[in-house]
């Protein structure tokens, strides 16, 4: 038997058949020639799927609370994409989240992890490309849980309609959002594990700073959970499906997904740029900016200077 084209792919997928779904979500994850020619196709019939980030520390509840989200968000083929920071290695971590969402999760979920295995230029994205993915198959919502550290986490995060940040009670735990500049990015904030102490301390420090730094005509409401007992979470969900009808009526669902786009292509040009910018380096011949910077010569800002004028002219295209 012959390997199923493209086209025969997507419609399979579009039917709700898992392998093949499976399939296009490992090509875009190479992001080789392939993953091109899948992401266009994606992209023509994406933009239907409502996009759900939930972000936050390693082990503050992130994969119990998607897994209960999905669950009761009630909708026909909702599916979540797990970005597993860890590299390919420590795989458990991968399998420990599978099961624990399982465990809550009902089987017309559809679950992905994404492994980013430090390529963290590459998860920008590869990310955006397997929620067309899904998106074209005709998944909703489509859940991103991300952890929340460094800067290209939270970028990722926030390529979401709907952002979900989660912290934990604890002293200092909404300041550590806050330095991690996930207090920008949510839409809606949770404390889990409200079962354990302080729990309302915690909203009241996210309130204190949400009263400093709060602007726009949404102000992000704080959902205490106890994910583990799915307490809460329809509440969760109540408040992601009113930040979707603000989305729709205020305009600014089309203003985020155009800014996300711009930042894609962005993100494209400078990974494409750094590629070229190698190659240039590793090509020139004879008496070549390297050789004279290995010399002494030329300085690395002086040899940059030189080939990126090789690479781009010095002004922008006119209109
Ligand atoms: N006590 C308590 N434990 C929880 C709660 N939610 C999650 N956990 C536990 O916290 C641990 C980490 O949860 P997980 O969902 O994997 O967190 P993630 O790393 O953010 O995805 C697991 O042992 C969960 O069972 C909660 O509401 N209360
Ligand atoms: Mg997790």
């Amino acid at each position: 038997m012959s390997a199923p084209s493209l086209d025969e792919l997507f419609e399979s997928a579009r039917t709700g058949n898992r392998r093949a779904l499976g399939r296009l979500l490992t090509l875009v994850e190479r992001q080789d020639d392939n993953a091109v020619i899948v992401s266009e196709r994606a992209h023509r019939d994406a933009g239907q799927a409502r996009v759900i980030g939930v972000t936050g520390a390693p082990g503050s509840g992130k994969s119990t609370i998607t897994g209960r989200l999905a669950a009761v968000s009630g909708a026909a083929r909702p599916a979540i994409l797990a970005i597993d920071p860890s590299s390919p290695l420590t795989g458990g971590a991968i399998l420990g989240d599978r099961i624990r969402m399982d465990n809550n999760v009902s089987s017309s979920t559809f679950i992905r992890s994404m492994a980013t295995r430090g390529h963290a230029g590459g998860l920008a994205v590869a990310v955006p490309d397997a929620v067309r993915v899904l998106d074209a198959a005709g998944c909703d919502p489509i859940i991103v849980e991300t952890v929340g550290v460094g800067q290209v986490e939270v970028t990722v995060a926030a390529a979401a309609d709907t952002t979900v940040v989660v912290v934990t009670p604890g002293w200092g735990d909404a300041v550590q959002a806050n330095k991690a500049g996930l207090l920008e990015v949510a839409d809606i904030f949770v404390v889990n594990k409200a079962d354990r102490p302080d729990a309302r301390g915690a909203r009241r420090d996210l309130e204190l700073m949400l009263d400093l730094g709060h602007q726009g005509d949404w102000r992000a409401p704080i959902v205490l959970t106890t994910a583990t007992e799915g307490e809460g979470i329809d509440d969760l969900w109540s408040e992601i499906e009113r930040h979707t009808s603000y989305l729709h009526h205020s305009g600014e669902l089309i203003r985020r997904r155009c800014r996300r786009r711009r930042s894609e292509v962005a993100d494209r040009i400078e990974l494409g740029l750094r590629d070229r910018a190698l190659r240039i380096i590793d090509h020139q011949s004879g008496e070549s900016a390297m050789v004279r910077v290995e010399r002494h010569e030329l300085s690395p800002a002086a040899a940059a200077e030189q080939l990126l004028a090789t690479l781009i002219p010095d002004n922008p295209p006119k209109e």
